[in-house]
């Protein structure tokens, strides 16, 4: 093949070239070291002197055309890629932003929070205690003997013979006394469990804050007086409060504090003096020490505090309903 042939050949192979493999391809069927072009070259050695200087020139030139060519061929594919790439990751500025969606607290986590600064402020420290408990902290230590219904299996979620999950949050009492001299007091939020019917007003895990004044004249007049300013200021000076008497075998007296809720009263917190037996459980002597303490079933305040009239809601995972907090 003389080189104009090769020429036109390699001329229109190049320009047939769709992509930068079909051009990478070409290049070396020319100009590679195996090529035709470079087979020319080399053959030149082996020619007549005249021949030598005329096919070599004309060669020497082809191979700066053709490179030339690749050259410019293979930057326009590089600018096609850039340009492909560039349309498809375009930042557009002027477009409208991502709207970034944000949580926001749960009901009863805020109540909890709005609960504890409360508390806080009246001078109680905050503790937690553990939700699964032994059979002593969560009745033997608070004087609930072992015939007390509240032992059956209707209201604990047994874990074997001793360990269950706890039925409320009184446990934390007992651990507290253990390790603490008086005077103290403190609050112990936390979830609580009850193998129970769920209804409008009653889920089998629920919230309850725990809370506990001891001191040498502690009295019946100071949880009244604390459980009052607590519900007025979380709740609202408007709200309607009943005390009574109600028993717990951990208290002596014993109340209940009631509040209205759609025209009835709804049960939120068991409170009285703390018995005897429990402050001697915690190590305690009563004769030199007195003091009360209650339960609150945070839920139950979330549901008036945010009219609320079911319980369930909280645990249903329905963002229809967390959103509106
Ligand atoms: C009483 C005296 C003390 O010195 C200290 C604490 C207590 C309270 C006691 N430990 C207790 O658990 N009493 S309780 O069974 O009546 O529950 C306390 C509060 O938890 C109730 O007033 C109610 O507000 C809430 N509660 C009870 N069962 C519930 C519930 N909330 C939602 N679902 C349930 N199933």
């Amino acid at each position: 093949m003389n080189i104009a042939e090769l020429k036109k050949i390699a001329f229109s192979e190049i320009e047939k070239a769709k992509n930068p493999e079909d051009l990478e391809k070409a290049r070396k069927t020319y100009l590679g070291r195996k090529g035709e072009l470079t087979a020319v070259l080399r053959s030149l050695a082996e020619r007549p002197a005249e021949e030598k200087i005329r096919v070599g020139k004309e060669a020497n030139r082809l191979k700066s055309e053709l490179e030339a060519l690749f050259e410019s061929k293979k930057t326009a594919f590089e600018k096609e890629l850039l340009a492909a790439a560039a349309k498809k990751e375009r930042i557009d500025i002027t477009a409208p932003g991502k709207k970034v969606s944000r949580g926001s607290s749960h009901p009863l986590s805020r109540l909890r929070k709005e609960a504890e600064d409360i508390f806080g402020s009246l001078g109680f420290e905050i503790i937690e205690g553990p939700e699964v408990e032994t059979e002593y902290y969560n009745f033997d230590a608070l004087n609930i003997p072992a015939e007390h219904p509240a032992r059956e299996m209707w209201d604990t979620f047994w874990l074997g013979k001793k360990f269950l999950m706890r039925t409320h949050t009184s446990p934390v009492q007992i651990r507290y006394m253990e390790k603490h001299n008086p005077p103290f007091r403190i609050i112990a939020p936390g979830r609580v469990f009850r193998h129970e019917a769920t209804d409008a007003s009653h889920e089998i895990q629920f919230n309850q804050l725990e809370g506990l004044m001891v001191g040498k004249d502690v009295s019946l007049a100071d949880l009244k007086g604390i459980l009052e300013q607590f519900l007025r200021r979380l709740m609202g000076e408007k709200i309607q409060i009943r005390f009574k008497p109600s028993y717990f075998p951990f208290v002596e007296p014993g109340v209940e504090v009631d509040m209205l809720w759609n025209g009835r009263w709804l049960e939120m917190l068991g409170a009285g003096m703390v018995h005897p037996n429990v402050l001697r459980a915690g190590g305690l002597n009563p004769n030199e020490w007195q003091g009360f303490a209650f339960g609150v079933g945070i839920d139950r305040l979330a549901m008036l505090k945010y009219k609320i009239d079911d319980i369930r809601l909280f645990y249903s995972g329905d963002l229809r309903f967390l959103r509106q907090f």
